[in-house]
């Protein structure tokens, strides 16, 4: 009989979570100690009362089973007294959350690094969501990274190979280990938020037709359940929806770039009514309409418009809330509606206490994330399933949407410029160059529009007090229009400059240009401005999105 073991270990100093966990090249995770760790140090963070049943699983990229293999050992070794592991560990993000709350769980370990690719020399990701399924907060994750790096050694407990086949129950010394459906228990939360006869009816008549690419990545089952085998879609609109380790070899970003398929098609004679796709852990979605693309900004303003056509909020949605680089295209409808939106720091965890407190029902990022209050993540199926509500109560089209929001609401022509693979001192001196200059900036003007102020983006949470400072610059114009600079927290190497431009346009007949295009000055002044080019070397954004 096998016995737990106490591994000595060295900490590392790099096992800072970012925007969302723990995100490192697969390498770095295979070397010893490293993953053990992490999950050491999670185990430290929960208190004692907290460990009796944690959730766990991936988005199934590579190294996921190892690292699923490598997690229960320790758990078990830290008795924990129940743990449920999703079939082949695979659970989208969504889905995790789902799992916690469904089961009254302490909290879960996802592993995905979302939507950067899977493989030996790609990347890898961990990250602990607590027990109301969200991400954890800073003051947690905080907690994980010092202990981090003061730890010293680690329990384990050695395992056989843990056969992970639906179904399966182990007792490994005081711990329960159950294998759960995937599938099972998200599909069922679905049906309590939407109207399934209706969307049913719409969709296997071909009234509303959808497309939907899962990118190869996790979402694959998911849409095979809801979108085939529940809604009745042909197979034939269903797009990549075998998962494999490395994403089919591409990147499981939905967006124009890395959907590329799905966009042409939407965009030429082969479009549905709505076309979706969604990211490697299932969190984000891309929604488009026949030669439309929907900026997820946009998305999340139509989606609280015409949230009376979602059985979910049809009790009203109480408030709103955005990540604050996403446009203010929500703001102006949450006024019209009457009800508050806030805004918050990039990253879900962020809203995790607004939910809780049920100041919020729904929240949203420009980076193709939206949710609502039936998990603590975001969520792309869900989204999807948002808009097919939409689309079949107003029986009209994603264009004609659109375009009576923007001429009800004004328009908010908003994209982001990333600029990749910099040296991280020389991303950090845009930064700090930024700040020291904000007076000399704020003198200027772009375009007849003068700047009313330039400042650092600190968020206090206004549920439990805390304060989060250094969340982004923001040069803001007086008549509303935006720039705003951040630097990415999920990257694995490099660093990604990020810059967010936003215009808002009130003239009806200035609404049809694309959103790139009418942003391109705009995005000059900012590369200029920030001396990007001078500070890091890049004379152009590498992604336009
Ligand atoms: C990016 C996005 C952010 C999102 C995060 C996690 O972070 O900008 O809005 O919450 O990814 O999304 P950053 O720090 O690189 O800008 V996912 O789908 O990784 O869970
Ligand atoms: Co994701």
């Amino acid at each position: 009989m096998e016995t737990i073991q106490t591994i000595q270990t060295r900490p590392f100093t790099d096992q800072k979570p970012g925007t969302s966990g723990l995100r490192k090249k697969v390498r770095v995770f295979q070397q010893p100690h490293y993953l053990q760790n992490f999950v050491q140090s999670i185990v430290d963070a929960l208190p004692e009362s907290g460990r009796q049943r944690l959730v766990v699983g991936g988005d199934g990229r590579f190294y996921n089973r190892e690292a699923i293999q490598i997690i229960l050992e320790i758990l078990v070794a830290n008795g924990i007294r129940e743990v449920l592991v999703g079939e082949g560990g695979i659970l989208s993000t969504p889905a995790v959350s789902n799992l916690i709350r469904q089961t009254g769980a302490d909290g879960g370990i996802v592993l995905s690094a979302s939507h950067n690719p899977g493989g030996p020399d790609e990347d890898f990701g961990i990250k602990f969501n607590n027990a109301s399924g969200a991400p954890a907060p800073e003051s947690v994750t905080q907690k994980i990274f010092d202990s981090t790096r003061s730890i010293q050694q680690y329990r384990r407990m050695p395992l056989p190979p843990v056969d992970l086949s639906a179904g399966r129950s182990y007792r490994f010394l005081d711990t329960d280990v159950h294998v759960v459906s995937s599938v099972d228990d998200y599909a069922r939360l679905m049906t309590t938020l939407f109207d399934f006869d209706r969307l049913r009816d719409a969709v296997s008549q071909g009234r509303v037709n959808l497309q939907f690419d899962a990118m190869h990545a996790v979402t694959g089952p998911y849409a095979r359940r809801i979108f085939h085998d529940m809604l009745g879609l042909k197979p034939a609109f269903l797009h990549n929806v075998s998962p494999s380790e490395d994403f089919g070899g591409g990147h499981p970003d939905p967006n124009r770039v890395h959907a590329h398929d799905l966009w042409e098609r939407m965009m030429s004679a082969q479009a549905t009514d709505l076309g979706a796709a969604s990211d490697g852990d299932g969190d984000r979605n891309m929604i488009m309409g026949r030669n439309t693309f929907v900026s997820p900004s946009d998305s999340l303003a139509l989606i609280a418009e015409h949230s009376a056509c979602i059985p979910q909020f049809r009790s009203g949605l109480i408030g709103v809330a955005r990540s604050m680089p996403t446009s203010t295209a929500i703001d102006r409808v949450a006024a019209a509606l009457g009800i508050p939106c806030y805004e918050t720091p990039t990253g879900w965890k962020f809203f995790g206490n607004l939910l809780d407190a049920g100041k919020v029902r729904l929240c949203g990022e420009e980076s193709f994330g939206t949710s609502g209050d039936h998990v603590r993540e975001k969520d792309g199926v869900w989204a999807v399933l948002c808009w097919l509500s939409i689309l079949v109560e107003t029986g009209l089209s994603v264009q004609e949407l659109l375009q009576r929001h923007w001429a009800r609401f004004g328009r908010s022509y908003y994209c982001r410029h990333d600029y990749e693979g910099l040296a991280a001192p020389a991303a950090e001196a845009v930064m700090q160059g930024l700040l020291a200059d904000a007076d000399t900036i704020a003198r200027q003007s772009f375009a007849g529009n003068a700047i009313a102020k330039v400042d650092s983006f600190t968020y206090a949470d206004p549920v439990d007090g805390s304060i989060s400072a250094n969340q982004g610059v923001r040069i803001l114009f007086e008549n509303g229009n935006r720039i705003v600079y951040r630097l990415s927290g999920t990257g694995t190497d490099s660093a990604t400059l990020r810059v967010y431009l936003e215009q808002i346009e009130q003239r009806m007949d200035h609404l049809q240009h694309d959103a790139l295009e009418f942003n391109r000055e705009l995005g000059r002044f900012a590369h200029q401005v920030a001396q990007i080019g001078a500070l890091t070397g890049a004379q152009a954004p590498s992604v336009m999105t």
